[in-house]
């Protein structure tokens, strides 16, 4: 076997050394690359997929590349994502099981020879600060260059990991594009095997297995798979959280800052927001992360966050400079593009990008586009990796080991009616009843419909790793040791509620500040607010509207019917977890009820 450097040169850690040799056996690649996580080594594999024809670089925008996937695989499975927990009730009804023992023998014979004629890559990286001991260390073995080249961007990886990991135990990912090619045989530019998808955690043994996708979450396994659905295992066994939340930190213009997680589900805004322009004069938004918080309860009883991640894998369409400027700006350079639109002049496209397409556009089928076939020329999930250090406004407490301490926590959905603007939760069980409730329209982030209503507690549906009537009792768990007074408050906010023409009530985007201002002074006690049967509401007046010119009322319009249907429809849902839904939670739930019950419509 051709090794890029000896194995025992590049680690002396005997677990991954083992591991490492036995899935050499198993998938029989050709020749194995150790990944030192180098610029050069970047590069190195940057140019071996020009040369392919696989990557494209891009003119306009310096040391970026254009790619497009086969069409079969563009977007995160659910329908093929198990979890492999030894009983059923441990992954909970929202998860799609598998027995651990039948997995693993189709697993093994999905792997055997899976990557002859391919490069195996083994990535070692590390999820968090290098100097945080609340890091977690994966190690992914790929036969994808295209996930070498994202990890490098999403994640401190090569060396660094190695060094942060000693020799200590690590999580494992092996990956496959699962395409092996016979003597001869020339590869396609997006080998993938959309038939045998399976993307396999095995939360007890702390694995993941991920076959036959080479895109975004499916393949990147310290995402979705390592920091969300393992995470979630390991922070319920340890007493912290591992959520789908960015991370922002929100200066007030006399200079206080306060930190916020939130929590929406893909492709709902969480990168907007995380790098916001205020539109209010002296307030300051800087990005602590996009996707991923994990968050821990310090010594001083507060709740302090981290991001796993050093990239963001966003979504390309609807970027814009009139939506997230901040954004554009750190795309401009060393940036992977997916499934966007590509230009004659070798830049990117996708729609709303604030531009009309220019002519001769290629497609993300890579093909010309037909602007008469009514077709996207982007994909709707295409997506930009992208190193954090880019953004602009990234904050310094980036890399701060100890995270940020947590002021507020918001969820959000796509609801174009009920969920008002914004609403503060009575309490923290209020809180993490809110969270439970969180519904939304479905995205492009995942194959399927959009637009069809569906739960998706705390935006973690696809992403909890663990029965999620175990995840809401850990969320109450949490909410009793934190410091009462430090608590975070929790609230619902909902930009996507439209009034009867179907338009947003809401502009979004830079003027959601006027809803953070809001919620900064409430928890630094300098407003009031008003009480409703579903929550604590701005009083009329207190949502800065300065130049700002649309009616606040159709966005806190609440009708009596629909909040009776609302509960319904929570109880219903909620009594699908059984035994396992926490009774405070349910007892919340009534309580809701009861208030709507009396309450007066007018
Ligand atoms: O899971 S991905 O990383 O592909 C994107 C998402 O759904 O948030
Ligand atoms: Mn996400």
């Amino acid at each position: 076997m051709e090794f890029n450097v000896p194995l025992a040169q590049w680690t002396k850690n005997r677990l991954l050394i083992q591991w490492i040799e036995e899935q050499i056996a198993l998938c029989q690649p050709s020749s194995v690359h150790l990944c030192d996580g180098s610029a050069e080594e970047y590069d190195r594999i940057a140019h071996q997929m020009t040369a392919a024809g696989v990557l494209v670089p891009l003119k306009k925008r310096p040391a970026s590349y254009w790619c497009h996937t086969n069409p079969d695989d563009v977007a995160r499975v659910e329908e093929s994502t198990f979890i492999c927990s030894k009983h059923a009730e441990d992954a909970g009804p929202q998860n799609h099981w598998r027995d651990p023992a039948e997995m693993k023998k189709k697993l093994l014979s999905l792997f055997a020879r899976c990557m002859r004629g391919r490069t195996m890559y083994v990535i070692p990286y590390c999820m968090g600060p290098l100097a945080s001991s609340y890091s977690r260390v994966g190690v992914e073995i790929t036969d994808s260059p295209y996930v070498v080249l994202n990890m490098k961007i999403m994640t401190r990886m090569g060396q660094v990991a190695l060094d942060h990991l000693g020799d200590q135990p690590f999580i494992p990912g092996l990956h496959s594009v699962g395409h092996p090619l016979s003597k001869g045989e020339k590869d396609t530019l997006w080998p993938c095997n959309p038939k045998e998808r399976v993307i396999a955690h095995f939360p007890e043994e702390k694995s993941i297995y991920s076959f036959g996708s080479g895109y975004g979450g499916n393949a990147l396994l310290g995402k979705k798979c390592l920091a969300l659905r393992i995470a979630s295992v390991l922070g319920k066994n340890e007493g912290w959280l591992a959520e789908h939340m960015m991370i922002l930190g929100l200066t007030h213009p006399a200079g206080q800052k306060i930190y916020i997680a939130a929590a929406f589900p893909s492709a709902c805004g969480k990168t907007n927001l995380a790098m916001l322009t205020p539109t209010l004069p002296g307030w300051k938004v800087e990005c602590v992360g996009d996707d991923i918080a994990w968050m821990h309860i310090g010594d001083d009883g507060r709740l302090y966050a981290i991001n796993p991640e050093a990239g963001f894998f966003g979504v390309a369409p609807g970027t814009s400079m009139k939506t997230n400027p901040n954004a554009m700006r750190t795309i401009e350079h060393d940036t992977l593009f997916t499934n966007t639109a590509l230009t004659p002049d070798k830049d990117v496209w996708w729609e709303g990008i604030g531009s009309p397409p220019p002519a001769h556009l290629t497609s993300w089928l890579g093909v010309m586009w037909d602007p008469a076939s009514r077709k996207p020329a982007a994909h709707p999930n295409s997506r930009f990796t992208v190193s954090a250090k880019q953004c602009p406004i990234a904050s310094p407490a980036m890399e701060d080991p100890c995270g940020v301490p947590i002021a507020a926590i918001l969820f959000g959905g796509r609801r174009n009616r009920v969920m008002p603007l914004v609403l503060e939760s009575f309490s923290w069980n209020h809180g993490v009843m809110l969270g439970a409730s969180l519904t939304s329209e479905t995205t492009a982030a995942a194959k399927g419909k959009t637009g069809e209503l569906r739960h998706d507690p705390f935006a973690m549906l696809p992403f909890c790793g663990y029965n999620m009537g175990d995840y809401f009792s850990h969320w109450l768990a949490m909410g009793r040791r934190l410091q009462k007074a430090h608590a975070p408050r929790i609230y619902s906010v909902n930009w996507f509620r439209t009034g009867d023409d179907g338009k947003f009530l809401w502009p979004g985007f830079g003027d959601n500040v006027r809803v953070l201002k809001w919620i900064f002074e409430r928890v630094t006690d300098r407003c009031e607010a008003g009480l409703s049967p579903i929550g604590h509401l701005p009083m009329m007046g207190s949502i800065d509207l300065s130049n700002l010119n649309i009616p606040i009322e159709p966005l806190f319009e609440l009708h009596q019917k629909e909040w009776m249907n609302e509960v319904q429809e929570l109880q219903r849902f909620f009594e699908s977890f059984g035994s396992r839904f926490p009774k405070a939670l349910m007892d919340e739930l009534h309580q809701l009820e009861q208030r709507i019950n009396r309450w007066q419509d007018d």
